[in-house]
């Protein structure tokens, strides 16, 4: 088998009403930006990065998939997937420019198509593929009821109904200011109850001291995570956290590399690591995390920049995985759409990774490449 093309493609879906925020960001949409990689066996495979749907910086990410990675991949074997991983990632003119930030995103998207078209040519489901499934249901846990943008009232009723509906888990967004994040951490345990699992997720927003404040009144409303307490790279900064209060951290959704995990592995700086498929090089990058945590007997919950198409796939593979994000913005655009039943993730049923865009979403969502 054959490459004989590689398209990309810029799609930006809406979100959950007219736009969200953490504490961070606020959109309106989700950018799935990727390529769709064709085969002269007529098997075409589809992966993407996940943005925040700004046109000139998606842009970026479809040029460096046209002009520099694509060269490398066409006429090579699509389900050599290893080896193709390494010369993308090793190539010396790329590495020279990025070994984190566009490359990656680019090589994030076509890792995962490669991934896509060695599960449809093989007819399995990409949870097959990687071995077998090794949980019978897999947990979800919905983010979607907990932006900084909710009025209290609405984020009270959301984390009510999505309990009602069947999940078992919810996380909300702190970093405003203490005073009010605590006020709705407190709200939100009050009304859903001491047995579903609340966790925070802080976007890299606060310094240490305003942490420090934060977990000792926050620690007894039963918090699962906190979540990217703080700035993303400061390994120091969360060791220093994980050891000084009773809250368990999770973070990882902006990392890029195998590398900068075993750093936060072998200093003790999280008990939840959160690699992502599109934030690494893809799904073989993001193995390689799993299995780590798995050799560091810590739990993996991967993050949704896929929203979750993908992950679906390894957390029924991986035994680390052991609960996985919900957010329903584009699952609608995809020919298998990531669905909860009953607080858990259906399993895939079709051959590929979920990455296939329906016609209607390619017609409606698509964007200029350049
Ligand atoms: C909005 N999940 C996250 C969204 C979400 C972000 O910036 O991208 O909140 O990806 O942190 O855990
Ligand atoms: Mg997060």
């Amino acid at each position: 088998m054959k490459i004989t093309a590689i398209s990309p493609f810029i799609l930006h879906m809406p979100v959950t009403g007219s736009q969200i925020a953490d504490s961070t960001h606020t959109l309106s949409h989700w950018g799935v930006v990727g390529a769709k990689i064709d085969t002269d066996a007529g098997v075409s495979g589809y992966g993407f990065t996940g943005t925040h749907a700004h046109l000139p910086s998606d842009q970026l990410i479809t040029r460096c998939i046209e002009t520099c990675h694509a060269p490398l991949l066409l006429g090579e074997d699509p389900r050599d997937v290893q080896r193709l991983w390494l010369k993308l990632a090793r190539d010396p003119a790329l590495q020279w420019v990025g070994r984190a930030g566009i490359t990656t995103l680019s090589h994030a998207a076509l890792d995962v198509a490669l991934w896509d078209i060695k599960a449809k040519a093989a007819g399995m489901p990409l949870w097959q593929l990687l071995g077998g499934a090794v949980r019978e249901r897999l947990r979800a846990y919905n983010t979607d009821i907990g932006w900084l943008s909710l009025s209290d009232d609405q984020l009270l009723a959301g984390a009510v109904s999505a309990v009602e509906d069947g999940f078992t888990g919810i996380k909300i967004k702190v970093g405003s200011s203490v005073e009010r994040d605590l006020r709705r951490l407190a709200a939100v345990r009050r009304a859903i109850g001491p047995d579903v699992t609340l966790a925070i997720d802080g976007n890299g927003k606060w310094d240490l001291p305003t942490c420090l404040r934060f977990c000792r009144a926050a620690a007894e409303h039963d918090v699962f995570w906190f979540e990217e307490p703080l700035w993303y790279d400061d390994v120091k900064g969360h060791a220093f956290l994980a050891r000084s209060q009773a809250i368990p951290l999770a973070l990882g959704e902006q990392l890029y590399t195998a590398e900068a995990f075993a750093e936060f592995f072998q200093q003790g700086a999280l008990h939840w690591a959160q690699p992502d498929v599109t934030r690494m090089a893809g799904l073989t990058e993001v193995w390689r995390v799993c299995e780590m945590a798995q050799g560091w007997r810590l739990p993996v919950a991967p993050h949704a920049g896929d929203m979750s198409q993908v992950h679906v796939h390894l957390a029924y593979a991986h035994p680390a995985c052991a609960v996985l994000e919900y957010i329903p913005w584009i699952r609608d655009g995809f020919t298998e759409p990531a669905e909860v039943v009953d607080g858990h993730f259906r399993r895939p049923g079709q051959p590929g990774a979920g990455t296939t865009p329906t016609p209607q979403a390619w017609e409606r969502y698509r964007r200029p490449t350049n």
